[in-house]
């Protein structure tokens, strides 16, 4: 087998990028043997029509880097849209003209979420793993503590077992004040404009904002608004899973498991209106079969993210190495493998699918890294993680060669 030939039938290599001012370079990332880049223009606040010269900008920057802009990650979605509040048409209105800018200057995948207020959540953003690797980790003992003694959410306590919030207890009294604060502001950094300074306050204002909403009305009055033009430019929208895939903070949630995504494609049924498989966030609720789910909506799948969790029985969750973990990721990558080869048989044009990654350790010399990393977002443990990815696609496609 000629593991160079350029048609293997391999999933496309993708990374994300921050940006500009992402400590991780255009040519760090090119080094790791990606072939696209996932990335966004953070600098454009939530709602905002995206220019048409922006947008070929940055894919130029990405061109002269020898990379491909395989996606947008994301077009974030103004609260308003799903809290069913504000100027909607308007908010609409700038939602569609930026899927047609995006296809003007050949962008076709746009990845987004439909999470209230907040687009993840962990507790530890520096969970220390035995070979002395970092990584998430989400506790719930630690987002009990956060909820009844920092956010004193009223009716918190009903979301968590009598021995988890006899834990949180004892946890949150073993801190002191200064441990205490750098826990609160952990959490509170990954909410959307926590750059801006936001305080508990804001966070309860903005909770309450999502008192009686129905979500998931408000996500098939945007599917509804932003589809007809998606398909008219020929962009394929890929909604990403709840983060973590349970409910959390007394919020509704969206897409957690099968069911919701069943629902999802009810709402619109448009090859448009599709999913961004994120193994690692669904892998988080257990009853998630994840090679089945890749299998039943293959067709409607516009992006992939790799990477898996590990469960723990006291109900926390961390991440694990790409090929470890509770996913089954042979199996989800013979079932990638295989949607592709489906497509194009039938001649799909979008046969081609592009995974990233998703997070990775800080691992070896980025623990000594002085620069902000976005928690997940170091190189050298993704770049482990693609590389393990690589090999295993490649294994299953040799593997063919030997029946
Ligand atoms: C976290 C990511 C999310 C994701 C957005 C998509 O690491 O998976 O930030 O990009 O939720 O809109």
């Amino acid at each position: 087998m000629n593991l160079t030939h350029p048609d293997l039938g391999l999933l496309e290599e993708g990374f994300r990028w921050y940006g500009p001012n992402d400590p991780v370079s255009l040519r760090d990332i090119r080094q790791t043997g990606a072939a696209s880049v996932f990335t966004s223009l953070h600098q454009i606040p939530y709602g905002d029509l995206w220019p048409r010269e922006a947008i070929r900008e940055r894919n130029e920057m990405l061109k002269a880097a020898g990379l491909r802009w395989s996606a947008v990650e994301s077009v974030p979605v103004h609260e308003d849209i799903k809290t069913g509040r504000g100027n909607l048409k308007k908010l609409f209105s700038n939602y569609s003209e930026t899927l047609r800018n995006l296809a003007a200057e050949g962008v076709s995948v746009v990845i987004y979420n439909f999470m209230p207020v907040l687009d993840w959540i962990r507790t530890d953003m520096r969970y220390v793993l035995p070979d002395g690797a970092e990584c998430l980790r989400y506790d719930p003992v630690r987002f009990a503590a956060f909820e009844i003694y920092a956010l004193k959410r009223p009716g918190a306590e009903a979301d968590f077992t009598p021995e988890q919030l006899e834990r949180a207890k004892l946890w949150w009294s073993s801190l002191n004040d200064a441990a205490r604060e750098s826990f609160i502001q952990s959490i509170i950094d990954v909410f959307p404009g926590c750059k801006m300074g936001l305080s508990l306050n804001d966070i309860r204002a903005m909770l309450a904002k999502y008192d009686g909403v129905d979500l998931r009305a408000n996500l098939t009055r945007f599917l509804e608004a932003v589809i007809p033009t998606a398909e008219e430019v020929g962009v394929r929208l890929a909604i990403h899973p709840d983060d973590p895939p349970f409910p959390v903070l007394g919020l509704p949630r969206i897409l957690s498991q099968d069911s919701d995504i069943e629902a999802l494609f009810k709402m619109v049924d448009s090859p448009a209106n599709g999913l961004c498989f994120c193994a690692g966030s669904l892998s988080a609720r257990t009853s998630n079969d994840l090679p089945a789910m890749a299998k039943k909506f293959g067709p409607r799948i516009n992006s992939v993210h790799l990477r898996s969790t590990q469960q723990l029985p006291d109900g926390s969750f961390y991440e694990a190495d790409h090929l470890a973990g509770s996913v089954d990721m042979p199996a989800l990558m013979r079932v990638l493998l295989d949607e592709q080869d489906r497509r194009r048989k039938e001649g799909r044009a979008d046969w081609q699918l592009t995974f990233r990654p998703d997070h990775g350790h800080t691992m070896l010399d980025d623990l000594k890294k002085t620069v902000e990393i976005t928690p997940g977002y170091s190189c050298l443990g993704r770049m482990r993680g693609l590389a393990e990815l690589r090999g295993l696609m490649l294994g299953l496609r040799y593997a063919e060669t030997l029946k």
